[in-house]
Parts: C-alpha cells; sequence; structure tokens
C-alpha cells in the first residue's frame, strides 16, 4: 500500500507517537510564521518562555494586517514585534512588504518542509507541496522555542483532479467547488491531498489560491505535489535550488475521495455569509454591486493581478463600483509598475491600495450600509467587513474584474473580452524590506513595549469542583470573527485583552461582557463547528479573561479547540446532541471530581437540580496536563 503524500512529510518530521489517524503526534517544526495581529500575543508568550535562540531553521514575522496607523497603537504593535523578533532570532518583514502567505511562498516555502503559523491560511504554502499548518499565537511560540508541534494525526481526504480549467473558470471556483461539496465542517481532522492529471493544469500559485482556502472547510492543512510546475514557480522566484520532487507513492490509499473534473467546472461565488454557500454566477443572474475588491492572501497573485489588468486595460469600471486592488507583496507591485499593468489598472479607475490584508479583515475599504461587495477573498462572515448589514460574495479574480466593467455580478464567458494567457516573468531576490536578527541579542536590544501592549490573561489550575453559568446560547458555525471581532476599531487593541473583551460577541449578544462578570465563571453552550474560521487566540483570551471556563458544543473547530486548551478553557462535546436544547442561559452547572474526571474520555455534569449531562473530552494525555495546570504556559511554569 503506497504512502500518501502527507503521511510521507510527517513521517520525515515525527518526533513522538504513532502515525495512526487519531493518535496524538509530536512534529519536527522547519519554518514558523507570525503576523502583526495574532503576533503580539506570540512574542509576549516567546519573551514569557525566556528562551534564548529560537530552534527552527527559518521563523518570520511579518507585518501585514494592523496596516492603518490611526494612532499610535499599531505601530507600538509593529515596533514592539521588530524588537523581540531581533532579540531571538527572528527575520522581521516590514510594512509594505505584503501579506504572510503570499511572501512565504514566494520568498520561503519548500517542498517536503514542515510550517507552523500563527493564522488559518498559513496552508497557503501547501501549494509548495509543504505541511503548512494554522495555529493560535502559543503554538507557534511554543514550535519557536522547541521547534516541534503537537497535533493529532489527521485522516487524508484525496481530492482527484482530472480535466483542465476552461477559459475563465480559475482555481478559486476549484476550491469555491470543493466548499460547496464538503461545507465548512468537511475538512474537520483530515487534511485535503490533491493528486491526479488534473494537478499539471494548475499552476503553484493557483494551487496555493486552493490551499489557502482549504482553511475555510476546516481542513488541518492541504497539499499538493511537488513537480515541474513547482520548478518553474521556484525559478521564477530566483530559487530554484529549493526544488524538490514530492509525490504520493503509488497505490496511496486516501480515507475518502472527491472527484473533481476541472473541465466540468464554471464561475462560482460563495454567497453572504459563508465561504460554503456556494452558487454559479450565471444562477445568481446580474445582482448590482457597489464595490468590487482585488486582493488577499487567496487573489493576490503576479498572474491573478495580470489577468485583472488584462480584463480592465482600455475599458472603465462602473459608474456605481469602487474597485479597490490590493496586491499580495511589493515585488508583485513593482512588477506590476515596471510592465504598464498598474497603469492600466488605474486608467480603468481602480483604486490601488497598500500591499497588505486591508479590507479582507476590515481595515479600511468597508461597503456602505447594505452595500453588495464582490471580493476575491476567503471568508465573508456576517459584519467582517466592518460593515453589518454588508452582502459579500467571494469570487474569482477574472469574475471580479468583468463584474466591476459591466456594474453588476457577471459570468466572464459572457462579456465578449478573449483572455490570453499570462507569461512568466522573473523576480529578483528582494530584501529591502527584511530586517536580519544577525547582531542583534537579547542583550543589545531591549522589548519595546508600548503602552497598549498589556500582559495575556492566564487562568487558574483546574479546581476540584469547576462551577460554572450558562452566560450564553449560540447556533452552528460561529466563527472566531463572531466571538472576538476584527476590524480598524478593534484590531489596534490586540494586544490589549482586557480592552478588547468588552466587545467579545459584540454583533451577537453586546450584553454578554456585562453578564459574565456577574456570573463570575462562565460555560458558553453552541452547536456545531464552534470557533470556525481565523486562529485568534484572543476568542480563547478574552473570554477566558471575562471568566469563561468551559464551552459545550455540540462539535469545535480545531484551531479554535487547541486555543482553548491552551488557555485552561475546557472544551466538552454533548454526548447527546439533544442536551443543547435543555441548558438555558442562567442555568448552573457543576463538574465535580474535574481534576479526575478530565481523564475520561465521557465526563459527567450536573446542573442544580442534580440532574446528569455526559459529555466527551477525549483529551490526549498532554491537553489533560495543560487543563490541569489552568493552560500551556501555567503547564511550563511547573517545569521550571
Ligand atoms: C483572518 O483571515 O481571519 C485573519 C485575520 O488573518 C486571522 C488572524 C487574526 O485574526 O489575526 C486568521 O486567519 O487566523
Ligand atoms: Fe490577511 Fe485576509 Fe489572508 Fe487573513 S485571510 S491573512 S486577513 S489577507
Amino acid at each position: 500500500m503506497g504512502k500518501t503524500l502527507t503521511y510521507q512529510i510527517l513521517e520525515q518530521h515525527l518526533l513522538e507517537g504513532k502515525l495512526i489517524p487519531g493518535e496524538e503526534i509530536v512534529i519536527r517544526i522547519d519554518q514558523t510564521l507570525t503576523q502583526d495581529s495574532t503576533g503580539t500575543m506570540v512574542y509576549l508568550q516567546l519573551e514569557a518562555m525566556d528562551v534564548e535562540k529560537i530552534k527552527t531553521e527559518l521563523s518570520v514575522a511579518y507585518i501585514d494586517h494592523n496596516m492603518l496607523q490611526t494612532g499610535y497603537q499599531n505601530a507600538d504593535d509593529h515596533a514592539f514585534i521588530e524588537s523581540v523578533a531581533k532579540r531571538h532570532g527572528v527575520l522581521f518583514s516590514k510594512p509594505g512588504n505584503g501579506i504572510c502567505h503570499q511572501l512565504q511562498l514566494e520568498n520561503f516555502g519548500k517542498p517536503g518542509k514542515t510550517l507552523l503559523g500563527s493564522d488559518s491560511h498559513t496552508p497557503t504554502c501547501g501549494g509548495l507541496g509543504m505541511i503548512a499548518i494554522g495555529a493560535g499565537g502559543l503554538d507557534v511560540a511554543m514550535a519557536m522555542a522547541k521547534g516541534s508541534y503537537s497535533l493529532v494525526a489527521p485522516r487524508v481526504i484525496g481530492v482527484h483532479l482530472t480535466g483542465a480549467l476552461r477559459p475563465w473558470v480559475s482555481a478559486k471556483d476549484v476550491i469555491l467547488y470543493v466548499l460547496q461539496q464538503l461545507s465548512v465542517k468537511g475538512g474537520v481532522g483530515a487534511v485535503m491531498e490533491y493528486y491526479g492529471p488534473g494537478v499539471k493544469e494548475l499552476s503553484v500559485t493557483d494551487r496555493a489560491t486552493i490551499t489557502n482556502m482549504g482553511a475555510e472547510l476546516g481542513a488541518t492543512t492541504s497539499v499538493f505535489p511537488s513537480d515541474e510546475n513547482t520548478l518553474e514557480y521556484l525559478t521564477m522566484q530566483s530559487r530554484p535550488e529549493d526544488f524538490v520532487p514530492l509525490a504520493a507513492e503509488e497505490g496511496a490509499v486516501y480515507d475518502s475521495v472527491l472527484e473533481v473534473d476541472l473541465s466540468a467546472l464554471e464561475p462560482l461565488a460563495a454567497c453572504p455569509h459563508s465561504p460554503d454557500n456556494v452558487k454559479s454566477v450565471r444562477e445568481l443572474g446580474p445582482i448590482h454591486i457597489d464595490q468590487v475588491a482585488i486582493g488577499s492572501c487567496t487573489n493576490s497573485s503576479y498572474t491573478d493581478l495580470m489577468k485583472v489588468a488584462e480584463i480592465l486595460d482600455g475599458r472603465r469600471v462602473a459608474e456605481n463600483v469602487s474597485l479597490v486592488i490590493s496586491p499580495g507583496s511589493s515585488k508583485i507591485l513593482a512588477k506590476l509598475a515596471e510592465n504598464g499593468a498598474l497603469a492600466k489598472m488605474i486608467d480603468a479607475g481602480a483604486r490601488i491600495i497598500e500591499c497588505g490584508c486591508g479590507p479582507c479583515i476590515g481595515m479600511g475599504q468597508s461597503p456602505r450600509s447594505g452595500g453588495v461587495s464582490l471580493r476575491t477573498f476567503n471568508r465573508n462572515f456576517k459584519g467582517r467587513s466592518g460593515t453589518k448589514d454588508a452582502q459579500i460574495y467571494l469570487v474569482s479574480p477574472e469574475t471580479a474584474a468583468a463584474s466591476a466593467l459591466a456594474g453588476h455580478l457577471v459570468d466572464g464567458r459572457d462579456c465578449g473580452i478573449d483572455l490570453s494567457p499570462i507569461e512568466n516573468v522573473q523576480f529578483a531576490k528582494k530584501t529591502q524590506f527584511l530586517v536580519s536578527p544577525e547582531g542583534y541579542n537579547k542583550e543589545n536590544t531591549p522589548v519595546a513595549m508600548g503602552p497598549n501592549i498589556k500582559p495575556f490573561p492566564l487562568n487558574e489550575a483546574l479546581p476540584e469542583t469547576l462551577e460554572a453559568e450558562v452566560v450564553l446560547r449560540v447556533a452552528s458555525n460561529i466563527s472566531t470573527d463572531e466571538i472576538m471581532p476584527s476590524d480598524s476599531r478593534l484590531l489596534p487593541f490586540r494586544s490589549n485583552v482586557p480592552y478588547l473583551s468588552n466587545f467579545c460577541f459584540e454583533a451577537i449578544d453586546p450584553e454578554f461582557p456585562a453578564r459574565c462578570k456577574a456570573a463570575g465563571r462562565g460555560v458558553i453552550v453552541a452547536e456545531e463547528n464552534y470557533g470556525q474560521g481565523s486562529s485568534r487566540e484572543h476568542a480563547a483570551l478574552a473570554p477566558l479573561y471575562l471568566g469563561v471556563r468551559m464551552v459545550l458544543a455540540k462539535s469545535f473547530a480545531r484551531i479554535h479547540r487547541a486555543n482553548l486548551i491552551n488557555s485552561g478553557i475546557v472544551p466538552l462535546v454533548f454526548a447527546d446532541p439533544a442536551d443543547y436544547e435543555k441548558l438555558p442561559l442562567g442555568a448552573k452547572l457543576r463538574l465535580e471530581n474535574a481534576r479526575a474526571q478530565i481523564a475520561q474520555e465521557t465526563l459527567t455534569l450536573k446542573d442544580e437540580s442534580g440532574k446528569e449531562y455526559k459529555v466527551i473530552g477525549k483529551f490526549t494525555p498532554l491537553e489533560q496536563e495543560f487543563l490541569l495546570a489552568g493552560g500551556k504556559i501555567n503547564r511550563m511554569k511547573e517545569d521550571k
């Protein structure tokens, strides 16, 4: 029986455990990345760990999210991250260089290596044949300190690609199709591994679009083979020496297989307010639009933006549309400027914004009230754009550009424009936005601590009896954007959890913070896939600060479950999903013998009347240690 590519790479990095799906394993981490909105916590934690030099081959700290410097806070965060990066041997990427995932792909990703990033879209580098995983900040800090990461060995879902994409159909439509088939929780506990004859029809940047949005399936990561297209991409980036050919072995067996015939796909759109609410563009018809936003780590590659420039060339953006374009990296922007594509965009009426996350995380460009925005991004959760009642559709760059011209949603095949293939160009290695840590250390570089940077909250050790009151009841697929909103108002406070916590669950229940404080210790009750989306550990730290000690759900998203455990908040799954209905707001729950029960697969909770509820913990031995200590940092302190 042949091995999947996923298990080959995991095997080469295995430090502890057995490579059997469902078993806890520890793997070596070769590279890490952080970005600024999760990074301040990462570097506060790294400092708290008191390490000298990091243990990875390469760690990079990017600044790409909090780029609107409307006050001192974001700039202080940048300075803090830069100082800690220098102290520990981390390469620093200055603001303006571009989006972390695009930059990691262009400059550092290597086939066959492992990458852990404090951002849920870290799997982007799976497009280069890496096992690239998104995680909470604390796990990334630990990976830098120790060079390892523990996870549950995943199932592998094979995605068998055949055929080739037709004009106007692109990689974005492939992943939207997969989301339509599998849903936002279809990838939980699994790696999506792409294989088959259709693979060679996709360039590395196409592949990266697909692996990037694999995050929206809830998958641990997604991976493509490394082949002649990978060599071509690495050569374009002036680093062919990093190429290693990789593929699944003959006869590799997958836990399940999804067939995708690329030739049968058509332009698709994810409709409000979920990336899996996918319909065909033709079926949706000419929806009136107010804004088109092109960019983000999903679709801001050189090829994507060149296609957009070709579509806009000599034409004019419709009067009713504001078109904004944010290139993925400074190299791409420079190339577009050099070859005239930038002028084509501006002449058509596009607004060009800085290379960074920008509107994708609500940092500017929020649509008008009730506005409709077509975006080439990866998430369209309600309110994420910064406008609560905006309607966000996720589409490919081709569909976005054609629609910007038409003034309404349009299938590019219906607008009479011919698309010609985009030629490869050579990118030189550039370092003007990079600060090397060489020559810096803990002695010669003080930590630059601005007044807005507050210590992260710590939990208490798990008591013998854990008593908590139900402080919130929520539906399925609650995203971390809903738990801890992030936009231009709140991102400047990512290093100030006490302040941020006042906005926890703001759009769902503005009374939540006050209710938590009144309850003392709280429990959140949820339906399926609780905590999907962003890796932000603030979605665990803010509730922790407010007193939340348990979350009961029908199921959890992977990264958020890990963040809860890292903070010492106990995530439990209803043994009988019908119990969800039986726990009203204000119900008081007790976990007796909590310290002993935590080791059991099934635990028993009691309410005030003594009625029992069975819940599943299934905590790995390491997870039990963290929960007993009241979180991962507390557990580490015990060893000192
Ligand atoms: C996102 O796309 O939601 C983010 C913003 O990049 C997050 C990280 C964060 O919340 O800071 C992610 O994907 O993990
Ligand atoms: Fe940035 Fe958006 Fe990508 Fe998150 S999804 S890393 S906010 S571009």
